[in-house]
């Protein structure tokens, strides 16, 4: 088998965003493109000779062709060993999973996330290092830069490979081994919760649906919650990987998993219902009757992970981006622990993980995650909130109001515009930022500001600065509003308005939250210019 030189030229735009490189599927069909991207990775690494990587994707349309190009290439590139998921899938978490366990020196995860899929949809590709996470910045930017004077690729001239027949085969210098994608995920699974606790739960009425949207987590939540936990057949729906996610849009807010709501807040709801994501690293949590804001789902897990085997000696520290909501600290508060805020991307959790600073993590944006693996875990959230159902014995309701009368509630949402111009939003962000010395000081609406800034961070462990992370006007009674611009986006701009407000009165629980944050809404339209700016009369999603 031969080694081929393929001549190319830089392309523009390479440059990876919140998640990776996302674009439009015919972007990456574009002649070298997946190749540039992929040989800019390899050449960005050292000492990956011989080494392992690590290749899945979520299943959704291109990802088998961009598998056999990516396979080919590490192999030319000088891995030794390339281990892929059965029919080219890896869950995010799965991927991560996979990349520790079998010592990796890392990975390539095909994805666009809780994206639409199908020939006109978004497709992805992020790379993993060897702690199981994203890459942090300093590798994306020397990944971009090479993108931009990038001159040719390696690849091996081979046929394609059989990615449906597991077991290893040879390539080059290199073998192929195709794995079960499963497998590794659901023993380490085994090691942090009580599955026997769980199983009896379910056995004694507990019931559940799980939506996995024909997106990669499907063969995961079958295999976990109902060949293993004993979950009645149906319990998890819509469990076949399609690629374009049956003309759905995998992204489980309120909006694409309306079905799921519907049901949950109707006659015939079971006791949890949950969905999960495009590359299955989201979470959507519904009791019966009730949503919990994933906000307040990263509060209630790290206030009662100590219930699950896996975390019964208690949390080292929480961490939480910024936009996401401040209950997550009045836990780590009570619990005498340390709480941080990165920012937005779960990147920005590898470190303090890696460190032993922060045992569980979690975004706003329906991500939470521990120190299990590197990346945001769907399932993972889903199996903690079953462990800590069979131990409590309660229902969500009851768990989620007795925890507000505890720790007082964060009121929550955040408002998307999506395919804002660009000008636009860039423009908005630019006046907001010419805001920010005149507004500490001024009453809105009867709203006195404290703060407001520029969110920026330095990493405890490495030092590293993250600046320009978000506009942050933070009132004196604590509510707060936050605006950025989407990082996973792949057409116009996409803005995001964050409201949160603090209530400590347990009379004023569990109200109507785009209510109790109208007079913090019409500040953030007003402050921004939203309705000028961007046109738009009303946020296109509301989660
Ligand atoms: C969004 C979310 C962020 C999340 C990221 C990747 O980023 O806000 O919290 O980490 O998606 O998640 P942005 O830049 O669009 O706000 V996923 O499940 O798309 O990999
Ligand atoms: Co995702």
């Amino acid at each position: 088998m031969s080694i081929r030189t393929v001549e190319t030229a830089p392309i523009a735009g390479q440059n990876p965003g919140t998640s990776g490189l996302r674009k439009k599927v015919p972007v990456f069909q574009a002649p070298h493109y997946v190749e540039n991207f992929v040989q800019s990775i390899f050449d960005s690494l050292e000492g990956a000779k011989g080494q392992t990587l690590v290749v899945g994707g979520d299943g959704r349309y291109f990802n088998r062709e961009a598998i056999q190009t990516i396979v080919k290439m590490a192999a030319a590139n000088g891995f030794g060993r390339i281990l892929v998921g059965q029919g080219g899938l890896l869950s995010t978490p799965a991927a991560s999973c996979v990349i520790r366990a079998r010592k990796a020196y890392g990975g390539i995860v095909l994805s666009a996330s809780h994206n639409p899929g199908g020939p006109d949809g978004d497709f992805g590709i992020k790379f993993n290092v060897a702690n199981g996470g994203p890459a942090p910045e300093k590798i994306t930017q020397a990944i971009y830069a090479r993108t931009l004077t990038i001159d040719g690729y390696l690849i091996t001239e081979a046929p394609d490979l059989d990615l449906d027949r597991l077991g290893a085969v040879t390539l080059g210098d290199a073998t192929v081994e195709i794995i079960d994608p499963v497998a590794d995920y659901k023993a380490l699974m085994h090691t942090l919760f009580d599955f026997a606790a769980i199983r009896a739960a379910i056995a004694g009425g507990l019931t559940l649906r799980f939506d996995a949207m024909h997106a990669v987590t499907g063969p995961y939540a079958k295999a976990i919650l109902e060949d293993e936990l004993g979950a009645p057949a149906g319990s998890v729906v819509n469990a076949i990987p399609l690629p374009d996610f049956g003309g759905h849009h995998p992204d489980p807010n309120l909006v694409h998993s309306k079905h799921l709501y519907d049901l949950m807040m109707g006659p015939d709801a079971p006791d949890l219902g949950a969905a999960s994501d495009g590359d299955g690293d989201r979470n959507l949590i519904i009791g019966r009757g009730l949503f919990v804001t994933p906000s307040d789902s990263l509060a209630l897990l790290a206030a009662n992970a100590h219930l699950a085997p896996g975390y019964k000696s208690g949390l080292r520290g929480i961490a939480r981006s910024m936009p996401t909501s401040a209950a997550a600290d009045r836990v780590a508060a009570r619990l005498g622990i340390p709480a941080y805020e990165t920012p937005t991307g779960w990147k920005f959790f590898g470190n303090l993980l890696d460190a032993g600073l922060a045992t569980i993590c979690g975004e706003e944006s329906a991500g939470t995650g521990s120190n299990h693996v590197r990346e945001k875990d769907g399932l993972w959230a889903v199996l903690l909130w079953l462990n800590i159902l069979a131990v409590r014995k309660q229902s969500v309701r009851d768990i989620v109001h007795e925890h507000w009368r505890i720790h007082g509630q964060n009121y929550y949402s955040r408002h998307d515009y999506e395919e804002v111009d660009s000008e636009a939003a860039n423009g908005l962000i630019a006046h907001l930022r010419d805001q920010l010395a005149a507004l500490p000081g001024q009453t809105l609406d009867g709203l006195v500001v404290k703060t407001a800034d520029d969110f920026a961070y330095t990493d405890p462990v490495d030092g590293s600065f993250s600046s320009k992370q978000g506009i942050r006007v933070i009132f004196e009674d604590g509510s707060r509003i936050v605006y950025r611009l989407s990082g996973t986006g792949t057409s116009g701009a996409t803005l995001r308005v964050y409201l949160e407000r603090f209530e400590p009165d347990p009379a004023r629980h569990g109200a109507d939250a785009q209510q109790v944050l109208a007079p913090l809404i019409a500040i953030a339209n007003r402050v921004a210019g939203i309705k000028e700016r961007t046109g738009r009369e009303k946020p296109d999603v509301i989660t």
